[in-house]
């Protein structure tokens, strides 16, 4: 006896600092799942369309200020308003490429250095949401995306924030084991760095194991 199961999707994440690539390379994935025919959907944290996402642009772009922890709750929440679409695409077989999630929202909350907010704290507003199969963390210093140029006018998009969130997503990615993290060496040309990407996709896209969830920080 045996029943045929159509495969749930894959939850990929894609991580790295600002001027990494992450946005093109979530696209040339997209495109590259599509073509092998694949079902595939890009989203991005954070969305700056909802309700708490109107509110975390306008704390970007300077226009408001928020104490360190409400922003840091929001952006969590942020998250959670898109969980249940997330689950529910999966188990369709939708497999989704996710544009930073947890682990920014982690480190750069911690990477402001408030005594009351740590990693640990800023962790545990993650604990439940859907963990993902696969992250992949496009790995580049603060120096080469700084010669990159083109930082932005945007909250964070500062030499010493990006060296201090480097930091700690080290720091994170060595905590929060039991998944599969691939470093993906960002400093090379973007059709190198889109190939490395897919091929450690590419393993991974018959998840028949249930999708799991975030765990407290050990
Ligand atoms: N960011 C992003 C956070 O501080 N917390 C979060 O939970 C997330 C998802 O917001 F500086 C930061 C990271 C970055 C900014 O920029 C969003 P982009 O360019 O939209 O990714």
């Amino acid at each position: 006896f045996h029943e045929d199961v159509k495969a749930r999707g894959v939850l990929i994440v894609v991580e790295g600092l600002d001027r990494a690539g992450k946005t093109v390379q979530c696209q040339l994935l997209l495109d590259a799942l599509q073509q092998r025919g694949h079902q595939v959907k890009y989203i991005k944290f954070p969305d700056r369309n909802s309700l708490t996402g109107k509110i975390i642009n306008g704390y970007l772009q300077g226009q408001a200020q928020q104490d360190d922890h409400s922003i840091h709750l929001l952006f969590s929440a942020n998250r959670w308003e898109a969980a249940q679409r997330i689950r529910s695409d999966l188990s369709n077989g939708i497999t989704i490429i996710v544009d930073r999630y947890s682990y920014s929202g982690a480190v750069y909350s911690a990477a402001k250095e408030n005594p009351d907010l740590s990693l640990e704290w800023a962790w545990q507003p993650e604990v439940g949401l859907p963990r993902p199969d696969l992250l992949l963390f496009l790995s580049i210093s603060s120096e080469e995306t700084a010669k990159r140029g083109g930082y932005g006018e945007e909250r964070y998009e500062t030499d010493a924030m990006q060296s201090k969130v480097r930091h700690l997503f080290e720091r994170l990615l060595s905590m929060n084991h039991g998944h599969d993290v691939h470093l993906i060496d960002a400093r090379f040309p973007v059709d190198q760095v889109a190939k490395e990407l897919l091929n450690s996709t590419l393993g991974h896209l018959s998840e028949r194991k249930p999708l799991e969830t975030f765990a407290k920080l050990r």
